[in-house]
């Protein structure tokens, strides 16, 4: 079954990146008959290297060069790759269409309709409320995308169900020129991936691109305070400003559950099928079924301080939000991967809550150091997320929270925030005096 992008026959393709998006688009191009190569800037382990040479007509590992563009009709890069990559550009110039995972899923065609969400904070979140509230609605909608499967991965085998929810994030987005989702989210707009898009207002155009594609017919859903803001497109606007009815969120699991998102996913629905039932009592039963692990988690305590792993949250607004969700003094892990932006905010914001302190860890402890010495926020430097866990307790006194909440990427020490999420509750099980939440998923 071959598949077309803008007129175009692909038959040879180029995968970019070797990841989870590689990998699931060398499966696609296999069951499409679409031959592949691929390129890779690491080193792959052995186990990788064999199953390219066994499947793809070419292959380099170690860096991108422009030699395996010859002959191929599209690259499709993992969102990884920036849209200004010498890869990508050299293919402009040769003529070779360059199309994200999200457009080659959609050439795929026949796809069901597709919710899509983006925005800085409480994408996961969303998506997962939206497929759980569907699931329970009766729907066949698996939930994909930036959550972790991508969304090639399952295209062709949700053909029959009746539509796809989609997490999808601005590196993706940008690199989108086909993806047309027939109810777009956007969630909300903060300062975040500065380092890859360069600016706020590039970024910004970058989730503006979930509208793209849509017509008169598909529905964008936002915020009141971003409709002003936001260009979306020809798409009919459906504004969520409705008050959401009182949640059970007592409940240590239910922390993260932010109205918004829940005001969010219910519009979405509702978008989706009309005449849904969005009453009051459905809508608290969906939000209780909701947990991710290491948002907002609280995985247990150790001599009376409460641990909190917010591993996913990866930038400084996700870190605020945590913040307010949290009762009593805090004592704040912060560090990781800059995001070039959002700690001086973040900095200053810091004296609105009761922070005891904050210990700083990894690549960009100097960054935030600097950012928290000039709004006068107490503070440690240490190197490591073990070190800063054993004086992050030495600081803290019973009844504190103890929380992870890092507003940094993981990347300079995890493959992802899931490892560094699964590091930090490994390091607090093995700490004498853990007792572990009664959450049935710590
Ligand atoms: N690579 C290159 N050249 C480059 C950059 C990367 O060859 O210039 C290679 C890497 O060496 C690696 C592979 O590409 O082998 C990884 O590709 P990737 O970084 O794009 O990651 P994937 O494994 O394909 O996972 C991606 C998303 N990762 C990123 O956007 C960085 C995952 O989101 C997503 O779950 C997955 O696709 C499925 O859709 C993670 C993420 O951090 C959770 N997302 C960011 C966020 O949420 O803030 C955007």
């Amino acid at each position: 079954m071959s598949v077309f992008a803008l007129g175009t026959r692909i038959d040879r393709l180029l995968i970019g990146g070797f990841g989870l998006t590689g990998k699931a688009i060398a499966r696609f191009c296999e069951s499409h008959g679409i031959h592949f190569a691929v390129s890779e800037s690491r080193a792959l382990p052995e186990t990788d290297r064999d199953w390219i040479r066994a499947h793809a007509f070419d292959y380099e590992v170690g860096g991108h060069t422009l030699r395996l563009l010859d002959g191929v009709d599209a690259v499709v890069p993992s969102p990884g790759i920036p849209v200004d990559a010498p890869l990508l550009r050299g293919a402009t110039e040769r003529g070779v269409l360059v199309l994200s995972e999200l457009d080659l899923a959609t050439t795929a065609g026949a796809a069901p309709p597709i919710v899509a969400v983006t925005g800085t904070n409480g994408k996961s979140t969303t998506v997962t409320l939206i497929g759980e509230i569907l699931r329970r609605a009766g729907f066949e909608a698996p939930v994909a995308g930036n959550i972790g499967l991508p969304f090639v991965a399952i295209v062709d085998s949700a053909r029959g169900a009746d539509a796809v929810v989609l997490e999808v994030s601005s590196f993706q987005l940008e690199q989108s020129r086909l993806f047309h989702p027939h109810v777009a989210v956007l969630l909300n707009l903060a300062p975040n991936h500065i380092e890859r898009h360069g600016s706020m207002a590039a970024y910004k155009a970058a989730k503006e691109r979930i509208f793209a594609q849509q017509t008169a017919s598909d529905v964008a859903v936002l915020p009141a305070e971003l409709v002003s803001q936001i260009d979306h497109g020809e798409a009919r606007l459906v504004v969520y400003d409705r008050p959401i009815p009182p949640l059970p969120l007592g409940s240590e699991k239910l922390t993260h559950v932010n109205r918004l998102n829940v005001a969010a996913a219910v519009a979405a629905c509702e978008a989706l099928s009309p005449g849904f039932d969005a009453s009051a009592r459905r809508i608290a039963e969906y939000a209780a079924a909701l947990h991710l692990p290491f948002r907002q988690q609280e995985i247990g305590s150790i001599a009376g301080v409460r641990i909190i792993n917010d591993s996913k949250a990866t930038s400084p607004a996700a870190t605020l939000a945590a913040l307010r969700s949290v009762q009593g003094p805090v004592v704040l892990l912060l560090g990781g991967r800059s995001k070039k932006g959002g700690y001086d905010d973040l900095a200053r914001a810091l004296s609105g809550f009761r922070v005891r302190t904050v210990i700083v860890f990894g690549e960009a402890r100097e960054e935030i150091a600097g950012h928290l010495r000039a709004a006068q926020v107490g503070f440690r430097t240490v190197d490591s997320l073990q070190t800063a866990l054993a004086e992050g307790l030495a600081a803290a006194r019973p009844g504190d929270a103890l929380l992870l909440s890092p507003a940094c990427s993981s990347f300079d020490a995890f493959s992802s925030y899931e490892e560094r999420g699964g590091t930090f509750t490994r390091l607090c099980r093995e700490r004498a005096g853990f007792a572990p939440s009664r959450s049935k998923d710590v």
